[in-house]
């Protein structure tokens, strides 16, 4: 089996300080929670950043320091959110296209999120495709429901996605697809050959569907954006402990960890240069 590639997705939109004190909001704290996820076996960090308060922004500026300063200390794949919160707009999604990253992420679909629905028309995603394939960056496909992954399949016909695609399963978001075994099977059947996955199990879900992507031979996201727990009733004391856990039902497996240049071949990026 392929070695596993562990993304942390350090600080998302929604989760506050008050859920979980380990959030981080700053970016001196954001860096310093991906160097340590990183530390503990994240070879990519799925990033969004915040105002110093808390609130979620796309500021092009906040995304540009928060990167220079993970990659002081650190080297990872870095993808940007171009989800950002939802009710944003999608000139506001795409500035963190300008953060100076490899990797962007890309929802194909509409969802209803929570309370919430987060809104991706087909112009939107269209636009949000073109500003990543100008960038020359790689989309992760955020699947949040079955539909999304046809829709992908749909771009690259449209010449604004390039397979293989890496897909993201982001599962057991309210209104979303449901984190079921049978869910992930379903969608890890449905991708193009040559295409990668990870998922990503929302709140109490995180670490059964990190175990079956283990043994399906598929990749593992984990992180304050979508979990604050460690086990039940335990909070996280930071997203390098959430990262912990998934290395060790990995390491239970035999399951080797992906470094970073393992995780640039698997997703196809070119090596850094030294
Ligand atoms: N915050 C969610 C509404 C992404 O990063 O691309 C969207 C999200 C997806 O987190
Ligand atoms: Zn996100």
């Amino acid at each position: 089996m392929e070695k596993l590639i562990l993304t942390c997705a350090v600080t998302g939109a929604e989760v506050t300080k008050k859920e979980n004190p380990a959030v981080p909001y700053t970016p001196e704290e954001i860096a310093e929670s991906a160097f340590f996820a990183f530390c503990a076996g994240a070879a990519v960090i799925h990033l969004h950043v915040r105002q110093d308060d808390g609130t979620p922004t796309q500021d092009a500026r906040i995304f540009k320091r928060t990167v220079d300063l993970i990659r002081k200390k650190c080297d990872p794949i870095i993808m940007v959110s171009t989800g950002g919160a939802v009710g944003m707009s999608v000139e506001e999604r795409c500035q963190s296209l300008e953060g100076g990253t490899e990797m962007a992420s890309l929802t194909t679909g509409t969802v209803n999120f929570g309370r919430d629905v987060f809104f991706n028309s087909q112009t939107t995603i269209e636009m949000i495709a073109k500003s990543i394939q100008d960038k020359k960056m790689k989309p992760e496909i955020e699947v949040f429901d079955a539909g999304m992954v046809d829709n992908a399949a749909a771009l690259v016909k449209k010449g604004l996605l390039t397979a293989p695609t890496a897909f993201q399963f982001v599962l057991g978001v309210p209104g979303g697809l449901g984190a079921s075994a049978r869910n992930l099977t379903y969608l890890a059947d449905s991708i193009p050959p040559g295409s990668t996955w990870t998922v990503a199990g929302v709140g109490r879900h995180q670490f059964t569907m990190a175990a079956h992507a283990i043994l399906m031979g598929g990749n593992v996201r984990v992180g304050l954006e979508d979990n604050i727990y460690v086990r039940k009733g335990q909070l996280a004391k930071s997203n390098a402990e959430l990262v912990e856990r998934a290395v060790a039902i990995a390491k239970e497996f035999e399951r080797p960890i992906a470094d970073v240049a393992d995780a640039r071949r698997i997703l196809g990026l070119a090596p850094r240069p030294s």
